[in-house]
């Protein structure tokens, strides 16, 4: 659908509420009518279609087996014990394929019948929870870091991120009056909405914050990223350099688009985090490309005006001048796998969830397993803990919240048990034996730290497969390694099945980007850290020419590379790969230049 269609439908929607409750009410199809379809992707559903039996269906003139993925809204991907049962339940009762921890640290449901949406909805809103602006052209999830070891200012950096998560939400009661049937106001239809106004932004707006030397949100992939600054010395968060203009998404033979890292623009104290939000989502919903949605991104308006322009007009905007960046250089954009320690002295678990899928199969009773360590987390603290974490929070403002055991959603597809006690550690180790799910124990480095995108069968816009290719895949490259004596080399692989980059591939060591069934581009050379693209080594190559390409660069690599250095580092160095095109984050003098 064209970007001006989609501009109409949008204007005329009554702030996003279309016709979509006379679509549910249609018995005659499992799909909604093609607007409501649109708007529908700003209440967190997106319509889709069985692929597996797409063909089979047309020939038997039977309509596609539609169905509808549900994302919730997770701000820095936290959920109570209470919450992560109620999301289970719901995913017994009316999806498919169990719950899909995904890349932006939410939860995704896949398979619901558009006669169980609304329940399912309710459900969902029954649990505190919603999936306002989860999809749509708004300010979506906003990713935090996730592991509270991570840093002993973790809370504070959640509390400012949970509380423009709520600032930026739209103002219609759209979702509302739609799933839950609540009255319509005086200015349905009409309701002001100050940060976006009538049409909303022309394209998705994506915020992360990091706190180095960890980029486990992979900061440079955001439209917007806040990188704290912090004094070790006086262990206080002294402000963040802000990133604008990352994004992944490209279109397979059109050089027009492409992924792009974000600039560093800046740095501000805390307390401007909401004014260069709002200045910087304003000034895209004002100056990005309304014309053409393979256009309208962030990153794009950036390039076409400068970013001594941008700059200049978030700094008119937000009424402060910024302050040269730190240009900080991260560790690692990977999570972290095992038990940590956090400041408050509560134990927190980086436990491993392929592809973010949590089902149960045969030897690894995903499912069940977490299930069981929910429920034993509740029976402990039920006493101290009976409020979860309300919408749009991130647990309470003060250290409290990093107490009590959370569940943390990693933005790769991961979880973080959190906040724990030395013995509710015991019993959550002996759960996750009994269930055949301490991969994090198991596995080896590229195991750990693969992602891939959830592809085909439900994806209507994949290639070639990603998450159901990836147990293979993986497999494959890790007999690879042996031969070379590589077990432990910790190379980040992504596998994504399109150019539209939901697994981050351009960020990965070794990437796949799907082209056609069976057939991958691949890309090699990012580093480790989420600083550096990666580029293209062969074109749309099948599995045995991929294996073939790594092989020597294998054996190169085990001969050949410095103590401590990395796959993608090894491959700049030895000259395998050339620069890629945007090669590193701008220095703080390229960006004044
Ligand atoms: Fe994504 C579209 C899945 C993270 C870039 N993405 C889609 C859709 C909704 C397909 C569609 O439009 O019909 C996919 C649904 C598949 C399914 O069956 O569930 C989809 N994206 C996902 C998830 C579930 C991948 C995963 O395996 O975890 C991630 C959900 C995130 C969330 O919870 O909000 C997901 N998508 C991303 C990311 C990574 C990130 O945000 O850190 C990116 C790259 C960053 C970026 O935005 O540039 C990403 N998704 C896209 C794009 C390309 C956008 C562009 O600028 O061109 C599309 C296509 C589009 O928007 O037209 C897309
Ligand atoms: Fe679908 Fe492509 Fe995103 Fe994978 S990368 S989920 S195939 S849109």
């Amino acid at each position: 659908m064209g970007s001006h269609s989609v501009e109409a439908i949008k204007a005329a929607s009554g702030r996003l509420r279309g016709t979509i409750g006379e679509s549910l009410a249609d018995p005659l199809t499992g799909a909604l009518r093609e607007d409501d379809r649109v708007l529908l992707k700003f209440h967190g559903s997106y319509q889709q279609d069985d692929r597996d039996v797409r063909e089979e269906r047309r020939l038997a003139k039977l309509e596609p087996d539609f169905s509808f993925m549900i994302r919730i809204r997770t701000p820095g991907g936290l959920l109570t014990p209470e919450q992560w049962l109620a999301l289970d339940a719901i995913a017994r009762a009316h999806a498919q394929r169990g719950l899909r921890i995904t890349t932006r640290q939410t939860i995704q449901f896949h398979g619901v019948q558009k006669h169980a949406l609304k329940t399912t909805m309710q459900a969902i809103d029954a649990s505190g929870i919603d999936t306002i602006a989860a999809c749509g052209d708004v300010n979506r999830n906003i990713v935090v870091a996730a592991n509270p070891a991570s840093s002993g200012l973790h809370a504070q950096v959640h509390a400012q991120a949970a509380a423009l998560a709520v600032r930026l939400l739209p103002r219609t009661r759209a979702w509302h009056e739609t799933w839950l049937d609540a009255p319509p106001g005086a200015d349905s239809g009409s309701e002001h909405e100050p940060h976006y106004g009538a049409t909303y932004l022309p394209r998705k707006f994506k915020i992360g914050f990091a706190i180095p030397p960890w980029n486990d949100i992979d900061v440079f992939a955001q439209d917007l990223g806040f990188i704290a600054v912090i004094d070790d010395a006086a262990g206080a968060l002294v402000g963040y350099d802000v990133v604008i203009g990352g994004g992944m998404g490209a279109t397979h033979g059109d050089a027009t688009t492409y992924p792009r890292l974000a600039t560093t623009i800046g740095s501000i104290t805390p307390d401007h985090v909401e004014a260069v939000a709002l200045a910087v989502l304003t000034t895209q919903r004002d100056h990005g490309d309304r014309d053409n949605r393979q256009h309208a991104r962030l990153k794009y308006t950036l390039d076409d005006r400068g970013v001594a322009w941008f700059r200049g007009e978030v700094e008119r905007r937000a009424g402060l001048t910024f302050a040269p960046p730190r240009a900080v250089t991260f560790a690692d954009n990977g999570d972290r796998f095992g038990w940590s320690e956090d400041a408050n002295g509560r134990w927190n678990l980086g436990l491993r969830i392929p592809a973010g899928r949590v089902l149960d199969e045969p030897g690894a009773q995903w499912q069940s397993g977490l299930r069981a360590v929910a429920e034993s987390l509740l029976a402990g603290t039920r006493a101290v803990h009976k409020h979860g974490c309300v919408r749009g929070e991130l647990g309470e403002p003060d250290t409290a919240g990093d107490r009590a055991p959370m569940f943390r959603l990693t933005a790769n597809q991961n979880l973080v048990i959190a906040g724990v006690t030395a013995a509710q550690r015991s019993r959550i180790d002996a759960l996750l034996r009994a269930h055949g799910i301490d991969l994090h124990r198991r596995a080896g480095p590229v195991r750990l730290h693969a992602l891939a995108c959830v592809a085909l069968p439900t994806c209507g816009l994949a290639m070639a497969e990603a998450e159901r290719y990836l147990p293979t895949f993986v497999e494959r490259i890790e007999a690879l390694l042996e031969e070379h004596d590589l077990d432990d080399a910790p190379i980040h692989l992504r596998i994504s099945g399109c150019p539209n980059g939901c697994s981050r591939p351009y960020l990965g060591e070794i990437a796949l980007v799907g082209k056609a069934p069976g057939r991958y581009n691949l890309l090699l050379g990012a580093d480790h850290r989420g600083q550096r693209l990666n580029v293209l080594y062969r074109e749309n190559v099948d599995e045995a020419a991929i294996l073939a390409a790594l092989d020597p660069l294998f054996s190169l690599y085990a001969d050949e590379r410095d103590p401590g250095e990395r796959f993608g580092d090894f491959l700049l160095r030895a000259g395998v790969i050339a620069p890629p095109r945007q090669r590193k984050i701008p220095t703080p003098l390229e960006v004044s230049a």
